[in-house]
C-alpha cells in the first residue's frame, strides 16, 4: 500500500478539488500547490504550500515556468526502494511526492471556439502539467497520479479502506489514463496546429495530421468472419452506437454492430414513428406507422422472408404492444430510443435477443463527426452524410406533378435509398418499402432487382414511388420502373442524358422529381 504524506494539487478544472484535497488533509496529507489553485484552496480554509515557495523559485514567465523543478520532478519520480535514488534525494533535499492531482489547460475548449487564434491555441498548451503527469506515472509504484475529477472518489476511498494508501492497482490504472490522456492531448495539439501548416487563414478541414484515440468497448468473439479477429472501439464523443446501453441477450457480434448502425441511422431520418430492419446492412424492410407498433409490423410485412434473423430499429420505445409483436419472430437484435418495464419484462423471455436502448436520438449524431473508410496503409475520411434535406431544391422536370400521396413516398423512399448501399433503387407505397435493389453494379440492375423482389413478394408496384441513389445514367431503370407500374420518380438528376430520362418518364406518364443531391453509400 502507497503511504501518502505529501501531495501536489495543480489543476485547471477545478471540479470536486477543495473536496479531495479536503479529504487528503484528513489523512494528514501535506499539500503543494500552484497559483490559482492554492488560492482556492486557501480560501476554502485548508493549509497549502505554494510551490514556490517549495522550491525556493519563484513562478515567472507568465506562469509558463511554475511546476518545472527538480525539487518537484525528483519528488516525482524517485524509486522508493531504490537505495541510490534515496541517497540522491537525501543529498539535494528533496523529499517525495506521494500523489499528484492535476489536469491541464484547457486546450480542447479552446480549440473549439470558432474564432479562436493561433497564439491563443498555443498559449493553452500545458508543459509543467504533462510533464508531472507523465513523471508521476512513470513512477506508478511510488505515485499515485489523479488526472480525471471523476476519480477523487475512487482515491479516497481506498485511502479510508487502506489507513491511508493507495494499492498498486488503482496506482497502475491510473497511470495508464495518464498516459491515454496525454497522448490524446498531445495528438489534438499536433492536429491543431497541422492545420496551420501552409496557410494560416486557408485551415483546412482535415488536419494535415489526423490522430485518433478510441478506448476498447469489447472485444468481439471474431469478425465479419469467424477467422477473423475482432474489438469494438468507442470514441470520445459519448455519443452513438458505443455508448447505446445493452438490456439483455446474447454478446453482439461484429455484423450485429454494423447493422445495428445502419439500422439506427436509417430511423433517425423519421420524425414520426418508424421501423427499420436491416440484413447485411440493407433495409429489407422499412415503413412509418402509426405508432412503434404499427410502423414493426408494417415494416416486417414487406419482406416477412428476409427479415428472419435481422437487426432491428425504432425511432421510439418499445412498449409492451411491441415487445410482444417482436417476441413472435427470430430477431437478432432490437433497438430502440427506450423500453418500458413491462415490455422489458416480455422481451425478456426471449434470453438471446440483443436489446439495446440508444437513449436521445439527438444524442446520436456528433457535431463535426468523420466516417472513415479503411484502405489498406491509410484510411478515407468524409463527413457523415448527415445533409439536412432542403426540399426548396427539389424541382419537378416532368409534364405531371407528383401527386401529394406520390409526394409523401417520393420523401420516404428518398430517405431510405440513402441508407441502401449504391446502385441502391427503393421502391414504396403508403410510407412502406415494397422491394428494394442494393448494391448492384448496374442501376438498371437494381430497379429489376427491387421489382423482382417486390412481385415475388407479391405486391404490385402499380401506382408505386421510386428512389434512386444517384442519377439514371440511361432511361432503361425508367423504362424497367414504369413497366413494373410505378408513377413517381425521385432522384438526383444531372446525367448528360437527362433529357431522354425524361422523356421516358413524360411518355409513361410518372411524375419526376430531381433533389441535386446525390446519396451514393458503398
Ligand atoms: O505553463 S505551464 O506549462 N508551466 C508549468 O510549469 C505548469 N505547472 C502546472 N503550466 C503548468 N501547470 C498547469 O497549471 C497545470 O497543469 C494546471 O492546469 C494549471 C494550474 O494552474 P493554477 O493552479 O495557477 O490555476
Amino acid at each position: 500500500m502507497g503511504g501518502i504524506t505529501r501531495a501536489l494539487i495543480s489543476v485547471s478544472d477545478k471540479t470536486g478539488v477543495v473536496e479531495f484535497a479536503r479529504g487528503l488533509a484528513a489523512h494528514g496529507v501535506e499539500l503543494l500547490s500552484t497559483g490559482g489553485t492554492a488560492r482556492l484552496l486557501r480560501e476554502a480554509g485548508l493549509t497549502v504550500i505554494e510551490v514556490a515557495d517549495y522550491t525556493g523559485f519563484p513562478e515567472m514567465l507568465e506562469g509558463r515556468l511554475k511546476t518545472l523543478h527538480p525539487k518537484i520532478h525528483g519528488g516525482l519520480l524517485a524509486r522508493r526502494d531504490d537505495p541510490q535514488h534515496q541517497e540522491d534525494m537525501r543529498r539535494e533535499g528533496i523529499p517525495p511526492i506521494d500523489l499528484l492531482c492535476v489536469n491541464l489547460y484547457p486546450f480542447e475548449a479552446t480549440i473549439a471556439r470558432p474564432d479562436v487564434t493561433l497564439e491563443e491555441a498555443i498559449e493553452q498548451i500545458d508543459i509543467g502539467g504533462p510533464t508531472m503527469l507523465r513523471a508521476g506515472a512513470k513512477n506508478w509504484e511510488g505515485v499515485t497520479v489523479v488526472v480525471d475529477p471523476a476519480d477523487y472518489q475512487a482515491v479516497l476511498r481506498e485511502m479510508e479502506q487502506s489507513r491511508g494508501g493507495v494499492g498498486a492497482s488503482l496506482r497502475f490504472r491510473l497511470a495508464v489514463k495518464v498516459f491515454a490522456h496525454t497522448a490524446r492531448y498531445d495528438g489534438l495539439i499536433a492536429s491543431h496546429l497541422s492545420r496551420h501548416l501552409d496557410d494560416p487563414e486557408e485551415a483546412d478541414v482535415f488536419p494535415r495530421i489526423l490522430t485518433l484515440q478510441l478506448e476498447q468497448k469489447q472485444g468481439l468473439r471474431y469478425g465479419e468472419n469467424p477467422h477473423q479477429q475482432a474489438a469494438f472501439y468507442a470514441d470520445a464523443s459519448g455519443s452513438g452506437l458505443a455508448h447505446a446501453q445493452q438490456l439483455q441477450g446474447k454478446e453482439l457480434s461484429y455484423n450485429n454492430l454494423g447493422d445495428s448502425d445502419a439500422a439506427v441511422n436509417l430511423v433517425l431520418e423519421f420524425a414520426e414513428p418508424a421501423c427499420a430492419i436491416i440484413k447485411h446492412g440493407n433495409p429489407c424492410g422499412a415503413a412509418i406507422g402509426r405508432d412503434a407498433a404499427d410502423a414493426f409490423a408494417r415494416a416486417w410485412s414487406a419482406d416477412p422472408v428476409s427479415a428472419f434473423g435481422s437487426v432491428i430499429a425504432c425511432n421510439r420505445s418499445i412498449d409492451a404492444v411491441l415487445a410482444q409483436a417482436m417476441t413472435e419472430s427470430f430477431i437478432e437484435v432490437v433497438l430502440a430510443s427506450e423500453v418500458t418495464p413491462e415490455a422489458a419484462d416480455i422481451l425478456a423471455r426471449k434470453k438471446n435477443l440483443r436489446v439495446l436502448a440508444f437513449g436521445d436520438p439527438q444524442q446520436w449524431r456528433q457535431a463535426n463527426a468523420w466516417d472513415f473508410k479503411r484502405v489498406r496503409g491509410g484510411l478515407l475520411l468524409q463527413d457523415f452524410d448527415d445533409l439536412v434535406e432542403d426540399e426548396g431544391q427539389w424541382r419537378v422536370v416532368t409534364v405531371r406533378e407528383p401527386s401529394s400521396d406520390e409526394y409523401r413516398d417520393l420523401r420516404f423512399a428518398w430517405k431510405i435509398a440513402k441508407h441502401v448501399r449504391s446502385n441502391a433503387i427503393v421502391y414504396a407505397n403508403a410510407g412502406r418499402t415494397l422491394g428494394v435493389g442494393a448494391g448492384q453494379m448496374s442501376r438498371v440492375d437494381a430497379a429489376r432487382c427491387g421489382a423482382a423482389k417486390a412481385e415475388e413478394l407479391g405486391f404490385s408496384l402499380q401506382g408505386a414511388a421510386l428512389a434512386s441513389d444517384a442519377f439514371f445514367p440511361f432511361r432503361d431503370g425508367v423504362d424497367a420502373a414504369a413497366t413494373a407500374g410505378v408513377k413517381a420518380i425521385i432522384q438526383p438528376g444531372g446525367s448528360i442524358r437527362d433529357e431522354e430520362v425524361i422523356a421516358s418518364a413524360n411518355e409513361h406518364g410518372i411524375a419526376m422529381v430531381f433533389t441535386s443531391v446525390r446519396h451514393f453509400r458503398h
